[in-house]
């Protein structure tokens, strides 16, 4: 074809004309990220594995649809935990509706197809683009998460609850790929010395998966209070739950309040660990049945030093440790044992019973000792793995024992060599019922003050030297309660700290920096804010808010 120079300039202009239409629809919806949608990327906790931004836009609408890729009814639960997260403050009402049926174009596609064998059982990846948001994993646990740091990266006002907001809701595009370095990764909740209730909890377990924790421990029973129903032994609750530190009035779940909390965390990928301290911190049990008592020789009176043992009918409500124990002469002690470990093996669905251990200063050692062996075997008995406090370490424990590290590295490496795993608790950097200073009116400083940048700068492999990191299965953050009667109280220890420890399980050591840390955490703020989380606000950090 031969073109004279007028149509050569009436095909070009054609072409521009054409090559305008194709840019201008393209870009229909292309916007570049903006300021603060960038510091939302920038600030996920935990660290993802890696995270790259590629400089534009995803806006959520009313049209944005949820569409899953793959069978099961966990699936459709994380795109329901996603549409009913975003209902109140956007008032969209997304629809959830499965791969074959649905176009992914515009939605955000939630798939167990292609996820692989680096994402393990918890990892996740995210890519967001203009026209749609993917996750994809090879677990409904991974995509949970991931559905996390979506939360993460909307807005902060998509976390309010209590009217439609009048947001954009926008979301910088890029990519995330992530998956945690440790597969246990907790807090643990004392409900024994003050009773929290079952929306308390749930509430407490929201906190938590914010961050990616996964288990949740119940400190379920005490000196000052024993707190779950067990049928066949109806006064450790009738007499011992009454009350609580402080002689402030008690409480406790029956067992069908317990499933409850069960399944609220399940549905949250979290386990429930419930624990009953024995031999020791046991006094709501003795004076609840006179005949569990090992007589005056044995139990002191707490405070006191005449051996007078615990008043039958009169729970503790001071907050000494170490006064009480069981009797391993009494044939009525392992009846006890028995139908408590029974009854709490039906009521958890999970894999491990906390027996405790800690702490049982008035039980002869080679008791001590004698007792924990007993413990493994009946919770083995009902198809449970027993986890313990560190002391246990002493017993004969192996590989299907968990050691809960907290204050002595003998003991934890003393477990490491019997085989068992260890999960890590140092008291120095992780109880977060230690004061920030000395000037925080809440908390106790037995193991230290604890500001927010200590309990972030730790490494669970190198904590105690000469452990094989293999054996161990993550940390947890244990929240005693002593000192904290309400849950604004909790949050206030809790926060800075709590998310730090998360990051301290997910993220790997070598991509944990407290400079860069601190300007994340200093991010979270806001959105703290409008989830009405109260928090210590620590000057070692430039809070945005
Ligand atoms: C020690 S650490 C305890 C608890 C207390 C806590 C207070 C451990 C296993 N036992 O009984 O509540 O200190 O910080």
């Amino acid at each position: 074809m031969f073109y004279t120079p007028r149509k050569m300039i009436r095909v070009c202009s054609g072409c521009l004309i054409m090559a305008c239409f194709v840019l201008l629809f393209s870009c229909k919806d292309s916007k570049p990220t903006s300021a603060d949608a960038r510091l939302r990327f920038e600030s996920i906790i935990p660290k993802p594995v890696s995270a790259a931004m590629s400089g534009s836009t995803f806006t959520l609408t009313n049209e944005t649809m949820i569409v899953t890729e793959g069978s099961g009814n966990e699936l459709m639960e994380v795109a329901r935990f996603l549409a009913e997260k975003i209902k109140p403050s956007t008032g969209f009402d997304m629809k959830v509706s499965s791969g074959e049926e649905a176009s992914s174009n515009g939605a955000i596609l939630l798939t167990l197809e292609g996820g692989d064998e680096e994402l393990r059982a918890e990892g996740y990846e995210l890519s967001i683009e203009e026209d749609g948001i993917k996750i994809k994993a090879s677990s409904p646990t991974g995509l949970f998460w991931g559905v996390q740091t979506l939360r993460q990266l909307l807005p902060e006002d998509i976390e309010k609850s209590s009217s439609v907001q009048n947001g954009v809701w926008e979301i910088a595009t890029g990519s995330i790929r992530d998956y945690p370095e440790y597969s246990w990764r907790g807090s643990m909740l004392d409900v024994a010395r003050h009773f929290f209730t079952v929306e308390e909890v749930k509430h407490y377990i929201d906190l938590i998966t914010f961050y990616k924790m996964n288990t949740l421990h119940l400190h379920l029973s005490d000196d000052q209070g024993w707190r779950i129903e067990i049928k066949s032994w109806p006064n450790l609750t009738k007499i011992g739950g009454l009350s609580e530190v402080g002689g402030t009035e008690g409480g406790f779940y029956t067992q069908e309040q317990y499933a409850e909390i069960v399944e609220y965390a399940a549905s949250r990928f979290i386990t429930i660990i419930p624990e009953i301290d024995m031999p020791g911190h046991i006094n709501a049990a003795l004076v609840s049945y006179k005949e569990l008592n090992p007589g005056p020789s044995i139990n002191r009176e707490p405070g006191s030093t005449r051996n007078t043992g615990p008043k039958p009918g009169v729970v503790h409500t001071g907050i000494e440790v170490g006064f009480s124990t069981l009797d391993i002469k009494k044939e009525i002690t392992f009846k006890f044992v028995n139908d408590v470990l029974r009854e709490l093996a039906m009521m958890t669905p999970g894999p491990y019973l906390h027996i405790g251990g800690d702490e049982a200063a008035v039980t002869k050692k080679p008791d001590y000792i004698a007792f924990v062996n007993k413990f493994k075997e009946i919770v083995k008995a009902n198809g449970k793995k027993m986890i313990g406090w560190e002391e246990i370490a002493q017993a004969d424990i192996d590989s299907t024992v968990t050691v809960q590290h907290w204050d002595n590295e003998g003991y934890a490496l003393m477990a490491a060599e019997k085989g068992a795993k260890l999960i890590f608790s140092p008291a120095k950097k992780v109880y977060l019922d230690m004061q920030y200073d000395s000037t925080t009116k809440l908390g106790l400083h037995w193991a230290a003050y604890i500001e927010v940048d200590s309990s972030y700068i730790w490494d669970p492999a190198a904590r105690v030297p000469g452990i094989d990191p293999e054996k161990i299965q993550g940390v947890e953050a244990p929240l005693w309660s002593e000192t904290t009667a309400t849950m604004d109280d909790v949050e206030y220890m809790a926060f800075p700290r709590l998310p730090g420890v998360a990051e301290v399980g997910w993220t790997k050591a070598e991509n944990r920096q407290w400079n860069e840390y601190k300007i994340r955490l200093a991010n979270q703020s806001k959105r703290w804010k409008v989830m009405d989380i109260n928090f210590y606000r620590s000057a070692r950090v430039q809070w945005v808010d």
